[in-house]
């Protein structure tokens, strides 16, 4: 279907033919795309008794503090999936999967509000959602649903809750950007085919942890850091919005890289991004748009998952610089930033 199109057609096109795995697949994408619309509007409109980000006073699946916002988005996404008959379904924000219809064909991992200590700051925030089709064992063992590669997923995509309301989505043939017009409260499909430009010398990283990186992402960053004078011979700019969503969105339309790498603070050896519904979506659009995603040296959508929380190092972008990054882990002696030429990274990294 072309530009100009709505979600409906889309989902005509790349999912509904395809038998009643294609027609679960396009009811849950309908009821996820209801659910987002009524969190978009709360999102926008004045709250009324304290700021948006008001505390719930309760914690997560990772123990991270929700907000009310975290809560209204789980309700929101939770009854509009069990209302599309999905299998099974795992949440950021629950500590164990679940079995919503036995007889149901998709699993669904979600993390129904990416980006929450954003909600404050006005800055976007999103929805990411990974869908898996239905194992047999999930009826006795939820979980079991989702120890399947990313490799397995049959679609994946994320909301954003930007200036303006986006899905950005893949069915396995492609990435598609389509945004909410709130004048036919509809998503209309802006453009298929979506690449991540190749040649953007940007980088994405929370800099404050530079003190914590293991030396092949410090010495990544150096690189990128010393601009012209360094072994890159070119400057790059820095971004880093602190929402996955917004990040990873901003590297589909203009290109760059984003690292969350793991590190040596307790409980951050497998970075901060959880694999099943924060790292596999990403990674999946990130290949359908020519680009790549590894946890530094491994693709991640290879991984085999062990636990519905597991975290991951995440490194996604374009091709070529993950794969620069792949080097400089697999580099177990790198040398010293101020040698001739810079060593080898200079003369086959430059
Ligand atoms: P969340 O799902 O609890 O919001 O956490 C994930 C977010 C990502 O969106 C973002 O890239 C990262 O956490 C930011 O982490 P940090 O605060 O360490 O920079
Ligand atoms: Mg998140």
């Amino acid at each position: 279907m072309g530009q100009g199109g709505t979600l409906d057609g889309l989902l005509d096109a790349e999912a509904r033919a395809s038998g009643p795995v294609g027609q679960a697949l396009a009811e849950a994408f309908v009821c996820m795309a209801g659910a987002a619309k009524a969190l978009s509007v709360l999102i926008a409109t004045p709250p009324v008794g304290g700021r948006l980000g008001a505390k719930a006073g309760t914690a997560n699946s990772d123990g991270d503090q929700q907000k009310k916002l975290d809560i209204v988005a789980e309700d929101l996404f939770s009854d509009s999936l069990r209302k599309a008959g999905i299998g099974a379904y795992l949440s950021e924000e629950v500590e164990e999967a679940t079995v919503f219809h036995p007889a149901g064909l998709l699993a669904v991992a979600i993390d129904p509000l990416d980006g929450s200590s954003n909600i404050d700051v006005n800055a976007p925030i999103g929805t990411i959602f990974s869908i898996l089709p239905m194992v047999a064992e999930a009826v006795a063992d939820p979980a079991s649903a989702f120890r399947q590669p990313g490799r397995k997923q049959l679609a994946a995509g994320f909301f954003i809750y930007g200036p303006q309301t986006s899905l950005v989505v893949t069915f396995g043939k492609g990435v598609h950007l389509l945004v909410l017009s709130p004048e036919l409260n509809d998503f209309v499909l802006v453009e298929s085919g979506i690449t991540i430009p190749p040649d953007m010398p940007e980088y994405a990283i929370n800099a404050s942890n530079y003190r914590h990186w293991h030396e092949p992402v410090q010495t990544y960053i150096d690189d990128c850091v010393r601009g012209e004078e360094g072994p890159r011979g070119r400057n790059f700019n820095m971004r880093w919005i602190g929402s996955m969503v917004a990040d990873a969105y901003r590297i589909f339309m203009r290109g760059g890289i984003f690292l969350y790498p793991g590190d040596k603070r307790p409980g951050y050896e497998q970075g901060r991004l959880r694999l099943m519904y924060e790292a596999n979506p990403v990674a999946f659009l990130a290949e359908q748009a020519g680009g790549a995603a590894t946890d530094g040296i491994d693709n991640i959508l290879d991984r085999k998952p062990h636990s519905p929380h597991q975290r991951v190092p995440f490194v996604m972008g374009s091709a070529d610089k993950v794969e620069r990054v792949r080097e400089y882990y697999l580099d177990l002696n790198p040398p010293t930033r101020d040698a001739p030429l810079f060593g080898r990274r200079g003369l086959l990294r430059g």
